[in-house]
């Protein structure tokens, strides 16, 4: 048993190394545009941060376009909102929510906040006129810069 765990453990030490330095990376074919044609090609969804994007840690809303495959807007939708990092498994440290529609098929995304610089997926579930989809967009977050 004792030899078991002398040899198990630099093995540990090397495959956690190996996973902290992948962590701080994203894929490099990832696709990181923010409007995409859902899962089942219902809808079309575009999500727009705010520029610049916020540093880490702060409070901040995005707004959703939501459209037809055709390209017209859809009002009165309804959103379930998810997401985290991939790289980690843990999701968003907020609960963000679509709070309401600001104009035909433009909604207000509240409560976005992300905890770490790195790769993070946002997740919608859709609930429209033209059924129930989903769809999965990536950003990176960005290294904040240096504090004074
Ligand atoms: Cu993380």
């Amino acid at each position: 048993m004792k030899s078991f765990s002398l040899r198990v453990v630099p093995l540990l030490l090397v495959s956690a190394t190996l996973a902290l330095s992948a962590c701080s990376t994203p894929p490099a074919d990832l696709d990181r545009s923010l409007a995409h044609a859902s899962s089942a090609g219902l809808y079309r969804v575009s999500l727009v941060p705010p520029a610049p994007l916020p540093a880490i840690n702060q409070m901040h809303s995005w707004t959703v376009k939501l459209a037809t495959a055709d390209g017209a807007p859809v009002r009165d939708a309804r959103f379930h909102v998810g997401g985290g990092m991939p790289q980690h498994g843990h999701g968003m440290p907020t609960q963000p929510r679509v709070t309401r529609e600001l104009e035909g098929g433009t909604y207000l995304l509240e409560g976005m906040k992300f905890s770490m610089t790195g790769w993070w997926q946002i997740e919608l579930d859709i609930d429209g006129a033209a059924g129930a989809d989903k769809v999965t967009f990536n950003t990176v977050v960005g290294t904040p810069p240096a504090q004074p």
